[in-house]
């Protein structure tokens, strides 16, 4: 296990020594772990290359680290409990010693397809136990896992396939969402159509619905795992091989596939769920995310999982049957740590408080927040109404570039300010830059968020792309990695974080490029061209507004068009990238240089008429008809 903190002097001692002595500081640290072979070296970084590497020399499997490190003291405690979608189905538990034997075989099954070290798996999967084991016996035989949250498009799906250049696709026939039943298989069929590399397709079987297997190409999962065998060697992995890609958003171009390496991120994910949850031995840990993002990789598995935790997956939505299916599941199964979205919270909150006043909820130790900035109401209503008053809240700030949680209170240790992610973890450097690229010293201050200093966990490279990591996240504020949000120190040297400074919309917790939004959009046939930005949105957090400029519309068709339009961004990237709002203008600001000014637009959205310098605009008229249209929408 690794070291615990358990007082606030013993987080501040332990901050003091991470910064003094970081090597030393994250040894200890690694120690704690089962190695093949030691590490030579503890880090070589070099943030102007961009080049980091941690253990050098080091040689270990994750997943050995999950199993056959606890296979002595935690076979029997229950690794992974399975809530269904529909509370009348039972639940499933898999004990450790379960767990592994199904990875296991599931490791076989992937090596007699001819798997081999350094493959890409993309794994398409609904919340079931099969996605934990897909991606665990990727680990296994040091395959890359590359898992698509399964709400994406055929078309994001096929562009992940094709950018990993995957050679397998592990999917389902269906999935249940609520009282939906999705046709998983059907998409991931539309999607192979375009996916080159993908060999063979294993389905598991979810919903039992019809589908269309291809001889020679698609196998069912529970065909393949009848005679495998439960044991298979853990392949010894280089700390710094890969383990993962997962795809995510950024202010330009197509979703990039960010790398994680193995020994890093294994003690990363590790400390930080230990600490900021304070999770103790025999605790049941409930993580509400989807292993399609990276909370459900770090949080939901290898965190816990690394820790001999005992962690809960849920296949379903909160509100279903009914809005208080959290807590009901929180009741039935006793947990202890709950850690899920503002979004989340919001709705919950937006259906009124007597489905959380009904249960008393008694085991809750600690809530956890992630994915976006909580605003004070939400924090105050998950504090009372799900806490009693009397759980802790960490309100967790990290990336999926970051691998872990950055900055964040420990649980019932650091002191807690509603909205504040509060202070960073031992290892972590924030540094606030000002608009001159100056640090800004002191509290009381307010710029762009960058990290000085690497930590094992961090994004080693973009897959396929290393000048891209280097120009997103190294070339704004040179030496230093650049995260893209704002943030605000205050008077006590607390963190705040504020939203993306960029070119990303945080929808639900969600990250969405505008330009891939604008991309989608402007695939219509009806459609010249767009500008896409964020909104303030009372649930969401921020909604999608699109201008969007469609000269040759017929006249009394503006609904109609609105409707195809979103039903194409839904096809085109998921239905969560579908705009809110849309506006039809005439033209969209522009430079003399042919740039949409975005800022213009996020500021007539905010209800704010402060503009700024409209003098290098082309057309500036056109400020003011949007502007006209934005009120007449908004009554309308
Ligand atoms: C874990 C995750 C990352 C972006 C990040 C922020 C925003 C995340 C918080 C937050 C305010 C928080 N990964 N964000 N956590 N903003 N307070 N506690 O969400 O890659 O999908 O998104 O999310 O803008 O840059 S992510």
């Amino acid at each position: 296990m690794v070291p615990k903190i358990s007082t606030l002097s013993g987080y501040l001692h332990e901050y003091q020594k991470s910064i003094v002595h970081p090597e030393i500081f994250w040894e200890r640290i690694a120690e704690s772990f089962h190695w093949r072979k030691p590490w030579e070296k503890v880090l070589e970084w070099d943030f102007n290359k961009p080049e980091v590497k941690w253990f050098v020399g080091g040689k270990l499997n994750i997943t050995e680290n999950i199993f056959e490190r606890h296979a002595c003291m935690k076979g029997d405690t229950p690794a992974i409990i399975w809530e269904p979608n529909d509370p009348s189905e039972p639940h499933k538990i898999f004990t450790y010693k379960q767990l592994w034997d199904e990875v296991n075989k599931f490791a076989n099954v992937l090596k007699s397809l001819g798997v081999k070290k350094g493959d890409r798996i993309t794994i398409y999967l609904p919340m079931i136990p099969e996605l934990a084991i897909a991606m665990l016996a990727s680990a296994r035989i040091g395959a890359i896992h590359s898992i698509v949250f399964a709400g994406f498009s055929a078309k994001a799906l096929a562009e992940r396939n094709n950018d990993a250049q995957s050679k397998i696709l592990i999917t389902a026939d269906g999935s249940f969402r609520g009282p939906k039943t999705i046709p998983l298989k059907q998409t991931a069929d539309e999607a192979l159509h375009m996916s080159g590399s993908i060999e063979k397709v294993i389905v598991v079987k979810r919903t039992g619905q019809q589908v269309r297997m291809k001889e020679g190409r698609d196998l069912w999962w529970h065909e393949l795992m009848k005679n495998a065998a439960t044991e298979c060697k853990a392949e010894t992995m280089d700390a710094e091989d890969p383990l993962f890609i997962l795809y995510t958003s950024g202010s330009t171009g197509k979703p990039k596939g960010i790398l994680h390496t193995t020994g890093g991120y294994m003690i990363y994910a590790a400390y930080t769920f230990r600490n900021v949850f304070q999770y103790t031995d025999g605790d049941i840990y409930f993580c509400a995310a989807d292993i399609g993002w990276i909370t459900g990789h770090s949080y939901i598995i290898y965190g816990p999982l690394l820790e001999g935790a005992t962690t809960l997956m849920f296949e379903g939505i909160p509100t279903y049957p009914k809005p208080d299916r959290y807590w009901q599941i929180i009741e039935k199964f006793k947990v202890n740590q709950f850690y899920t979205s503002p979004t989340a919270i919001r709705s919950l909150l937006a259906q009124g408080e007597e489905w959380a006043d009904k249960y008393d909820m008694p085991s809750l130790k600690v809530l956890g927040t992630v994915g976006e900035p909580i605003n004070e109401e939400a924090w105050h209503w998950y504090h009372n109404h799900v806490g009693k008053g009397r759980c802790p809240i960490v309100d967790t700030w990290w990336q999926t570039e970051t691998g872990g949680i950055m900055i964040s209170p420990l649980a019932g240790i650091t002191p807690t300010k509603p909205a504040y992610a509060t202070l960073p973890l031992p290892g972590i450097r924030p540094v606030i830059m000002d608009a001159d690229g100056k640090p800004l010293k002191g509290n009381n201050v307010e710029g762009s968020l960058c990290i000085e200093f690497p930590w094992p966990g961090m994004a080693r490279t973009v897959w396929g792309d290393h000048q891209r990591y280097k120009e997103v996240y190294f070339t704004a504020y040179p030496g230093k990695y650049f995260t893209g949000d704002g943030v605000k120190r205050d008077e006590d040297g607390y963190y705040r974080i504020l939203g993306r400074i960029d070119d990303v919309i945080n929808v639900s917790g969600h990250r969405l490029g505008t330009a891939e939004i604008e991309n989608a959009i402007n695939e219509h046939p009806l459609v010249a061209e767009s500008a896409v930005v964020g909104y303030p949105h009372p649930i969401k957090g921020q909604g999608i507004y699109a201008f969007v400029v469609a000269p040759a519309r017929p006249g009394n068709l503006d609904e109609e068009l609105r409707n195809s339009i979103r039903q194409g961004v839904a096809k085109l990237i998921s239905p969560i990238a579908k705009p809110d709002k849309i506006q039809f203008v005439s033209g969209l600001p522009k430079t003399r240089s042919g740039k949409i000014m975005r800022r213009i637009l996020r500021k007539i959205v905010a209800g704010s008429s402060d503009y700024g310098d409209t003098s290098t605009l082309t057309n500036p008229g056109i400020v003011n008809e949007i502007q006209k249209g934005f009120e007449a929408l908004k009554d309308g």
